[in-house]
This record gives C-alpha cells, sequence and structure tokens, in this order.
C-alpha cells in the first residue's frame, strides 16, 4: 500500500491566491489538491494543516472513500464551505496519486471518456453593449462555442462580472472589501437589450450564457427569464439566493429560460431539493468546494436521474488543480453539460505546468498519469500571501446587498 508519510499545505499569490494540499507516499509518489476558498483562504489552510494533515498520515492512500468518509463524519461537524473545501483537497489528491501508481490519467479511474472533450463557456464582458459584444465576436474567433455575457449597468459606476477597463475580471481585488451599488431595476432593463444586440452580431450557433450572481428574488428573475425567451440562452445562472429552495419553483412557474445554480453550494445536501424537484436545469457545484471528485460524482449521479446536466464552476480563484480535476470529471460523468474556463495568468500558468488544452471549443484534461497537473514548489515560494477580498454590495439608499 502507498502510506501517506507527509502532507504540506503550500499557500502562494501569483497575481491572486491559491492554497494547495500536497501528499507525499513513503514510495515518493506525490499528489496535488486545490484548497482555494477566495477571500477565506487561511482558514481552510489552517484547518487542513491543524485539523486534517496529522490525522492523515501513515493511512493507505488508496482508500480514499474511507479517508473521505473519516474526514467527513468523523470531524462530527458536517459541511460548510471550509470543510469541504479541505475534504476535498485530500480527495483530489488522493486520486491523483491513485492515478500515478495505475499510470492513467484520473478520468479512465472514473469510467473513461464519456465524449471526446468538454465544451467550455468563456466570458465576455464590457462596460457597454458595444464593448461586450466586441469582446464575445473575438472570444468566437478563439473558437468558442458557448459565451457568458456579462456588461456595465447605466447609472451605476460598477458591476459585477465587468473588468476595470484595460484588466482583467479578477473580483477579489482589495485588501479589504471594496463597495459596490446596485439597482435591480436599472440592471433588468439592460440585459434583454444585451441578449437582442448579441443574438443580432453573433447569430444563433453559440450558446449564450448570463451570471445573475444571486441579485434578484424568484419573482424578478422569472421576469427577467421571460424577457430573455426570444433569445434563447443556454442559462441564467443564480438567479436568486438559494438558502430558500422553494424560490426556484416560484421562477419555473414563470420562464422556460433554463436555470443553473450551486457555485457556492458545498455538499449534495445544498443540491438535493433543487434536483428533486426539477427545479434546475444545471447543477454548478465545483469539485474543490463540494467535497471533491468523490462527491461530487455523487451529485452528478443524482442529477442524472432528474436530466440535470453539469456546469461546474471555474473561475480564477479555482485553481489550475481544480481545474484539471473539473476536466476529468466533466469528460467522464454521462451528465456533462459545460465547463466555465476563465483562463488563468501566465504567472499562475506557471507556478502550475499542467497538461490539459482548449481545441475548438472544446478542452481536454490530457492523458498524463494522475491529474496532469503540478505545483511548482520554488515559484510559489516567491509570491507571498496578500489579504484579498471580494467586493460588497450596497443598493443606491446604502442597504447591504448581494454580492
Ligand atoms: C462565476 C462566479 C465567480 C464568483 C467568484 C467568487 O460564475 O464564475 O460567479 O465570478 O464570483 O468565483 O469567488
Ligand atoms: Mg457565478
Amino acid at each position: 500500500m502507498p502510506k501517506i508519510v507527509a502532507a504540506r499545505v503550500i499557500v502562494t499569490s501569483p497575481g491572486r491566491n491559491f492554497v494547495t494540499l500536497k501528499i507525499e507516499c513513503d514510495d515518493g509518489t506525490t499528489g496535488v489538491g486545490d484548497a482555494t476558498l477566495n477571500g477565506r483562504e487561511l482558514a481552510v489552510a489552517s484547518y487542513l494543516a491543524d485539523h486534517v494533515v496529522p490525522c492523515l498520515i501513515g493511512r493507505d492512500a488508496h482508500r480514499i472513500e474511507d479517508i473521505w468518509q473519516y474526514l467527513y463524519k468523523g470531524a462530527y461537524w458536517r459541511r460548510g464551505p471550509v470543510t469541504m473545501t479541505a475534504i476535498a483537497a485530500v480527495d483530489v489528491a488522493l486520486w491523483d496519486i491513485k492515478g500515478k501508481i495505475a499510470g492513467l490519467p484520473v478520468y479512465q479511474l472514473l469510467g473513461g471518456a464519456a465524449r471526446e472533450g468538454c465544451m467550455v463557456y468563456c466570458h465576455a464582458n464590457g462596460t457597454s453593449i458595444e464593448d461586450t459584444i466586441a469582446v464575445a465576436l473575438a472570444e468566437r474567433d478563439k473558437g468558442y462555442k458557448a459565451i457568458r455575457l456579462q456588461c456595465g449597468v447605466p447609472g451605476l459606476s460598477s458591476t459585477y462580472g465587468v473588468a476595470k477597463p484595460g484588466q482583467r475580471y479578477e473580483p477579489a481585488d482589495a485588501n479589504l472589501p471594496t463597495e459596490a451599488m446596485w439597482s435591480t431595476e436599472k440592471y433588468l432593463r439592460v440585459v434583454p437589450e444585451l441578449f437582442a444586440a448579441a443574438r443580432d452580431a453573433l447569430g444563433w450557433d453559440v450558446h449564450l450564457l448570463h451570471d445573475v450572481h444571486h441579485r434578484l428574488t424568484p419573482i424578478e428573475a422569472g421576469r427577467l427569464g421571460r424577457d430573455l425567451e426570444p433569445y434563447r440562452p443556454y442559462w441564467i445562472e443564480d438567479p436568486t439566493p438559494a438558502e430558500n429552495q422553494d424560490g426556484f419553483a416560484l421562477i419555473r412557474r414563470h420562464t422556460t429560460t433554463p436555470i443553473a445554480v450551486g457555485e457556492v453550494f458545498n455538499s449534495i445536501w445544498d443540491c438535493k431539493t433543487l434536483i428533486e424537484t426539477q427545479s434546475i436545469d444545471y447543477i454548478r457545484a465545483t469539485v474543490v468546494h463540494a467535497g471533491g471528485l468523490t462527491h461530487l460524482r455523487r451529485v452528478a449521479a443524482l442529477a442524472d436521474l432528474y436530466q440535470v446536466r453539469t456546469g461546474c464552476h471555474g473561475a480564477t480563484d479555482l485553481s489550475p488543480v481544480t481545474m484539471a480535476a473539473a476536466l476529468h470529471f466533466g469528460l467522464s460523468v454521462p451528465n456533462f453539460g459545460v465547463q466555465e474556463h476563465m483562463p488563468h495568468t501566465e504567472e499562475t500558468d506557471a507556478v502550475f505546468p499542467h497538461g490539459y488544452s482548449f481545441a475548438d471549443g472544446m478542452m481536454h484534461p490530457g492523458d498524463a498519469p494522475g491529474l496532469g497537473v503540478d505545483i511548482d514548489e520554488e515559484l510559489a515560494a516567491g509570491y507571498e500571501y496578500r489579504r484579498a477580498y471580494l467586493p460588497v454590495n450596497r443598493l443606491e439608499d446604502g442597504t447591504l446587498f448581494n454580492w
């Protein structure tokens, strides 16, 4: 048996913060898992280093399910983003180790390729509709078959999903949270105009997506979904906060626009009602925040019973280790829908050398044994952690609102 002899938590900031767990076995085999929880990184680093790593030493790295159950049930305190991100890091590192020992890419261990590649969607954003469409046209020329559209809202100085001029979109951009302003009325006017302009410019052969980022009430979301129906969006994402899951049934009563949700979910219990009541079409829970490959495959299996497809979160705050894991997952599950793809910076890519690739709108994890991704610890050591928060959002009268 490959015995776990060491596990290190590596915090690095090549342009943004990432937490990585590296597990080492007595035969020299190593595996990596992403443990990044945007804006709360050190909480997971401590959970791992102080509470999980001591329990791993001496265990058989092949017993992935047993270790998963040990960390989940054995902690007594179940679920929650910090716990489930820490468990995910261990789980993914163990799959990496198992693949390396077997001499097979992880997707082969998960049942093999169920398709040729994973369709990915990219981001097109701009302060105006025109700028957003120009970016979307350029992204389509790169081969993307699915594009997420976000534009500035006239009357609001900034909004979710729109980069500052000349920069890439990076939400966790400040030492203390910056404050943005929100108006649902102004927002609801601009999105249908954006989609109308996009269909005029891009035609009908590309999937168009949009992220509402938890900002509407269910009835407002129903209205947006209905207003967008003529433009046939692939989905609207996070139309309303998902704590009250009954709200999604209300959205369903008013629109046939497909609904995606789940990037902040961390277990199958967050997904269960929404899936079983067929209130959603795509589940966006991710490998890193929902307990790793072992648990996300369980979510996918439940979703498959109800024809709900996957659409995993893949923003730049999820490291290349998660991207690799997501592609092994996406290639192998029967009910894959689409995978989010926000390319990382060159600095990040250099710290995490990887074998996954993009061609013709699809991504493939590559065929190296294991995940096909690693962390260059020497390079990582040169990038010191710096605190970085997501913004907060207020209504125009100052009321704190959903970011
Ligand atoms: C997305 C997400 C991100 C999140 C970010 C938070 O759909 O990609 O909504 O933009 O805001 O990952 O850390
Ligand atoms: Mg989102």
